[in-house]
């Protein structure tokens, strides 16, 4: 572990606490690197560190309401899988796996998706996408 790489989840955590919010992945800050950090613990004192993380099972179907600071304001209800087997490495580099179930299993299932470019958004169906799109043109030119 890098003093780059421990600085970075440093800035993410605080990023993540600060928006608030409960996920975050390092290229929602513009760094490409496969990292994201979780808490969704009540008190906010339980961070959880994913690095290179790889999604080994997904089992079962729930949905849920999300939102995502990429894209603010847009919040519609997306269908995931509501069991997963992570593996990653953590801030020691020692390599792991966890079993998440509910909303621990959704976030990382979010936050994955951005490790991978992909937003919620794309789980949705084509109407509602080009829905958001337009609402998020409207959002830019009243903003400017
Ligand atoms: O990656 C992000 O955009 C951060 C999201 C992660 C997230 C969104 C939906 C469902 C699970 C995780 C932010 O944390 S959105 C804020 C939030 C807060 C509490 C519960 C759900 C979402
Ligand atoms: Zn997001």
């Amino acid at each position: 572990m890098t003093p780059a790489t421990r600085k970075l989840i440093q800035d993410m955590s605080e990023t993540m606490y600060a928006a608030p919010g409960i996920g975050l992945a390092a290229t929602q800050v513009d760094v490409h690197e496969q990292i994201i950090v979780i808490d969704v613990s009540e008190t906010h004192d339980d961070l959880k560190v994913f690095i290179n993380p790889v999604l080994l099972q997904k089992a079962g179907e729930e949905e849920n309401e999300e939102g995502c600071l990429s894209v603010p304001g847009i919040y519609e209800t997306v269908r995931r899988a509501d069991r997963v087997t992570v593996q990653a490495q953590n801030e020691n580099g020692e390599t792991f796996q966890i079993e998440a179930e509910g909303l621990l299993a959704v976030c990382i299932q979010h936050e994955i998706d951005h490790l991978h470019g992909k937003v919620f958004v794309e789980h949705l169906s084509h109407l509602k996408q080009t829905r958001i799109r337009a609402k998020l043109k409207k959002q830019r030119r009243e903003t400017l």
